[in-house]
């Protein structure tokens, strides 16, 4: 049993001796990912000092002007992984195509998929932002993935992660046994094990999701958010929060349970949220720590993707929670 004083290494070290089949490959791979957010944290620590605020001008493959700091963590991620043996291709929210491994780098079984700066648009009024990541086996042979090796159902991941940089930077992941958090001790640079084996409340009184977007919700679903509002049965009231950042929003939820939703709208029923590197990594913890996600009728996690960049309602958090809001829009 990991603890408390552990360091990540340690900590992924030891879950790949407990798992007879690991080659050390994944371990490999989230070391290297803990390594570019490191860097990336200390950007973002001193992004309003080093001119790194702001936009750079040019709009991404979700119509979204680019943040410095978005390029800046695209570009840190790659190149922190593309070397290490371990990829044979990656997706980023940042770039329209799959994004090959260079021929001078060999390749390997898995592929990673990632945002590597979610809730950009907070970045120049210091609010907590993130990355996000998703681990899968490739699915076909030969040196080079494919977009094929990307459109796999959730349930396949083999890892998925978040790094919130938030008051404190953390580094929550899972490899499928438990969901584990690290706090970075910026005076050694290294994580630390703080939140072993993260279990999410049955319930919780926190609902969180954009407010301003009701009159573009179906009916069912302002019934249920009115609902929301009210008080519960034994008199009591729920909270509000919305941070507009999925990490930070999902992070409290995943810590301290309630719901969390981003949802489909009349005109726009497939919602904002990306499945393969926002959804589907943040079900797959929420599941391991024994919450739920739902697109509002299925698991996120049987979700068949058939485009990189495709988007799903969201529903994620307390397992009774989102029950309830599935039961709502049934
Ligand atoms: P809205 C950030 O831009 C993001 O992609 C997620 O991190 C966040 O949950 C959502 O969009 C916020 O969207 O429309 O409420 O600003």
């Amino acid at each position: 049993m990991a603890q408390r004083g552990t360091t990540i290494e340690r900590h992924i070290f030891e879950r790949q001796r407990a798992t007879s089949s690991a080659t050390g490959e994944l371990s490999g791979l989230l070391q290297q990912i803990a390594t570019a957010s490191k860097i990336i944290n200390s950007k973002v620590n001193q992004a309003g000092l080093a001119d790194a605020l702001g936009v750079t001008g040019e709009v991404n493959v979700q119509g979204e002007e680019v943040q410095k700091l978005d390029e800046f963590a695209n570009s840190i991620l790659i190149r922190c992984v593309e070397a290490g043996g371990h990829l044979c291709c990656m997706a980023s929210e940042e770039v329209e195509e799959l994004i090959t491994i260079p021929d001078r780098f060999t390749t390997g079984k898995y592929v990673l998929m990632f945002d590597p700066l979610d809730g950009s648009t907070n970045i120049d009024v210091n609010i907590s932002i993130g990355t996000i990541f998703s681990v899968h086996k490739r699915m076909t042979t030969g040196r080079n993935g494919t977009v094929a090796d990307c459109l796999q159902r959730g349930t396949e991941q083999v890892a998925a992660g978040y790094v919130i940089y938030g008051s404190s930077t953390m580094f929550v992941y899972s490899t499928g046994e438990g969901v584990h958090g690290f706090t970075l001790d910026p005076s050694v640079g290294e994580y630390f094990l703080s939140h072993p084996n993260i279990q999410t409340p049955k319930h919780g009184k926190t609902y969180s999701v954009n407010d301003a977007n009701c009159s573009k919700w179906v009916d069912p679903l302002q019934a249920y958010v009115n609902r929301l509002r009210s008080p519960q049965a034994d008199g009591s009231l729920r909270s509000a929060r919305y941070v507009g950042t999925l990490v930070a929003d999902f992070h409290r939820t995943l810590l301290k349970g309630g719901i969390f939703m981003y949802p489909g709208e009349k005109k726009k029923p497939e919602g904002k949220l990306r499945l393969l590197y926002e959804a589907s990594p943040m079900a797959f913890l929420a599941e391991r720590a024994g919450g739920a996600a739902s697109d509002g009728k299925r698991r996120i996690l049987e979700i068949v993707p058939d485009k990189l960049h495709q988007r799903t309602p969201l529903f994620i958090g307390s397992a009774e929670d989102v029950a309830d809001a599935v039961r709502s829009l049934g």
